[in-house]
C-alpha cells in the first residue's frame, strides 16, 4: 500500500548529493502525484484555453473542468454551496482578501482589532496589520496548546473578528477551532482559519466547525503551485466588496459606474490558473483514493515512531507537544544553530526546514532563533526516519 502511494510520486526516487532522497519538508510544500503532473501536462497540451469567455470548445471544456474542481472542493470541505469557493493563487492570497474586503466592509476606525493566536504565520498576522488592525495575539502554554481562557478575555466592543490556524506550522498543534468558533460567536465575532496545515492531514468540514472564512494552499495538499481557496460563508461573501477589479468580476461597466459579478466571480477578477486548478481537482482525487483517514493514521504513526526515536537522542529538545498535532517535528539539537543542522542533513540527502518557518512571534515565545522542522506526508517512512536518525547521530559531534 506504502509502496503504491510511494510509485506515484516520481520525485521520490531523485537522489540529492549522491543519495536517495529523504523528503521530510512537506509543511512547506509536498510533492506532488503523477495523476497531478500529467493532468497539468494534457491540459497545456490539449486543453489549454481562458474560461469563461470564449464561445468556442475548448474554452467550454476548460470551464467545465474548472467548474468541476469547485465543486471538489465544496464536497472535500463540506461548504453549503459551491460559490462560497473561491479560487486564489493560495493562502496568503485568500487571507490578503479577506483582509482587505471584510475592512472595508466591516472594520469601524475606531481601534479596529483581531484576536490572532500566538502562533500564527506571517500570512496571519500581516494582512492584517495593512489592514489597520490592532492584533491581541492569545498565548500558549509550553506545550503548544492556546489558552482559551486568556482568549475570552481579549473580546470587547472593538473586536471584529477572530483569526486562527487550524493546524501551526511549526508546532503542529492542532487548535480546537469548533470551541474557538462557539466562544467568538458567542460574542458576535466571525472567525477565519488558516487550514494551510489542516487540509491535507485531516476531513474538514467547515460547516461541523461553523467557521466564517476557511483559507488553504494547492502545494501543499499534492496540488500544483499558485492556486489557492478561500471559503467563506455566502451571507458575508454577498456583503464584502470585491478584492481587485479587472475582467470576469464584473457585471456591467461603463465610465461612470461598474456593477459587479455574482459570487464568487466578484472575488475572482483576470484569467486564473485554470490548469493548476484542474491539478488541485487531481490532488484532491489522489487524497482521496487513499482516504482521510488512512492518510492520518500513516501520518500519526510517522510522528509517533520519529518523535520517540528522536527523544533516545542526546541533547534534542522538541518544540511543541501538544496532544493533537499534525506530523511536523520542530526541534534542536543541543545548543547547535539550525541552519547549521539542516546543512549537514541536506549533505546525507535529507530535506527538513530550518529557521522561523515565518512565525517569528512563536521563536520569540521560546527564546530561539529558530528550529530544524521535520514534517511528514503520506507517502513517507519509518525507515526514512531511521536515515534521519542515524545522520543526526553522524554529525553530532561534529555540532559540539
Ligand atoms: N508555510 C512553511 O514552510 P502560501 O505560501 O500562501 O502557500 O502559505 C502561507 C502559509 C499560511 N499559513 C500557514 C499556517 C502556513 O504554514 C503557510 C506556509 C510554509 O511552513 C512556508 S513559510
Amino acid at each position: 500500500m506504502l509502496q503504491d502511494i510511494r510509485n506515484q510520486f516520481p520525485i521520490l526516487g531523485v537522489e540529492v548529493h549522491g543519495r536517495q532522497l529523504v523528503y521530510f519538508d512537506n509543511a512547506a510544500t509536498t510533492q506532488k502525484p503523477l495523476a497531478v503532473i500529467e493532468a497539468l501536462d494534457a491540459y497545456y497540451r490539449s486543453g489549454n484555453a481562458n474560461i469563461h469567455r470564449g464561445a468556442h470548445h475548448l474554452a467550454a471544456v476548460a470551464t467545465e473542468a474548472y467548474e468541476g474542481v469547485r465543486r471538489q472542493v465544496q464536497a472535500l470541505i463540506g461548504a453549503r454551496h459551491a460559490h462560497e469557493i473561491v479560487f486564489t493563487r493560495g493562502t496568503t492570497e485568500s487571507i490578503n482578501l479577506v483582509a482587505s474586503s471584510f475592512a472595508r466592509r466591516y472594520f469601524k476606525g475606531d481601534g479596529d482589532e483581531v484576536i490572532v493566536s500566538g502562533m500564527e504565520h506571517h500570512s496571519n498576522i500581516v494582512p492584517w496589520q495593512l489592514a489597520g488592525a490592532t492584533l491581541r495575539p492569545v498565548p500558549f502554554s509550553d506545550d503548544g496548546v492556546l489558552d482559551l481562557e486568556a482568549m475570552e478575555r481579549l473580546f470587547n466592543g472593538h473586536t471584529r473578528l477572530v483569526a486562527v490556524c487550524h493546524a501551526s506550522n511549526t508546532l503542529g498543534t492542532v487548535n480546537p477551532v469548533a470551541d474557538i468558533v462557539a466562544l467568538a460567536h458567542a460574542h458576535g465575532v466571525p472567525v477565519l482559519v488558516d487550514g494551510a496545515q489542516a487540509v491535507s492531514h485531516m476531513k474538514v468540514d467547515v460547516q461541523a466547525l461553523g467557521c466564517d472564512f476557511y483559507c488553504f494552499s494547492g502545494h501543499k495538499m499534492y496540488g500544483p503551485m499558485g492556486v489557492g481557496v478561500m471559503y467563506g460563508r455566502e451571507e458575508l461573501l454577498s456583503e464584502m466588496p470585491p478584492y481587485q477589479g479587472g475582467g470576469e468580476m464584473i457585471s456591467e461597466v461603463s465610465f461612470e459606474r461598474t456593477t459587479y459579478n455574482e459570487l464568487p466571480f466578484k472575488f475572482e477578477a483576470g484569467t486564473p490558473s485554470v490548469g493548476d486548478v484542474i491539478g488541485l481537482g487531481k490532488a484532491i482525487e489522489f487524497m482521496q483514493s487513499v482516504g482521510m483517514d488512512a492518510l492520518a493514521a500513516q501520518e500519526a504513526d510517522l510522528l509517533a515512531y520519529a518523535a520517540e526515536r528522536l527523544a533516545a537522542l542526546p541533547g534534542i529538545r522538541f518544540f511543541g507537544r501538544a496532544p493533537q498535532k499534525t506530523a511536523v517535528l520542530s526541534f534542536l539539537v543541543g545548543d547547535s544553530h539550525p541552519y547549521d543542522v539542516g546543512t549537514l542533513l541536506d549533505q546525507m540527502g535529507i530535506a527538513v526546514r530550518t529557521g522561523h518557518h515565518c512565525t517569528q512571534p512563536v521563536m520569540d515565545r521560546y527564546g530561539i532563533p529558530g528550529t530544524v522542522r521535520a514534517s511528514f506526508a503520506v507517502y513517507n517512512t519509518r525507515a526514512e526516519v531511521d536515515t534521519m536518525v542515524s545522520a543526526l547521530e553522524r554529525i553530532m559531534p561534529m555540532l559540539q
